[in-house]
């Protein structure tokens, strides 16, 4: 069976395709988001629901001043709460998909 992944920003590792999207779309320093992820794993298993979500600031060693919450949904659906970026640069999601790590970084003014 195919795994549908909703529109978002997708990502690829060698056993896992991601998608994540956040709310709002545009990420402002120091405004709280939200962020919707869909996980499939690529030989069409179930994805491990142990899935963790961080972000960092590579440039400065450091993480967010504030832990996500992670609420599963089910069918590879992760709903999470927390998020906020305290200051502009560039930014790197970690996404802990079961063995998986995938990222992705984005410029925050
Ligand atoms: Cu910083």
């Amino acid at each position: 069976m195919a795994c549908e992944l909703p529109p978002g920003v997708r990502i690829e590792s060698e056993r896992v395709s991601i998608s994540y999207s956040t709310v709002p779309a545009k990420i402002v320093v120091g405004q709280p988001f939200v962020l919707e992820l869909a996980a499939c794993a690529k030989q069409g298993a179930p994805v491990a629901d142990g899935v963790k979500m961080d972000a960092h600031m590579p440039e400065h060693r450091h993480g967010m001043n504030y832990r996500t919450k992670v609420v599963p949904q089910g069918a590879g659906r992760f709903h999470s709460e927390g998020w906020l970026f305290h200051m502009p640069g560039r930014w790197e999601f970690i996404f802990d998909v079961g063995a998986e790590r995938l990222t992705h970084s984005v410029r925050v003014e």
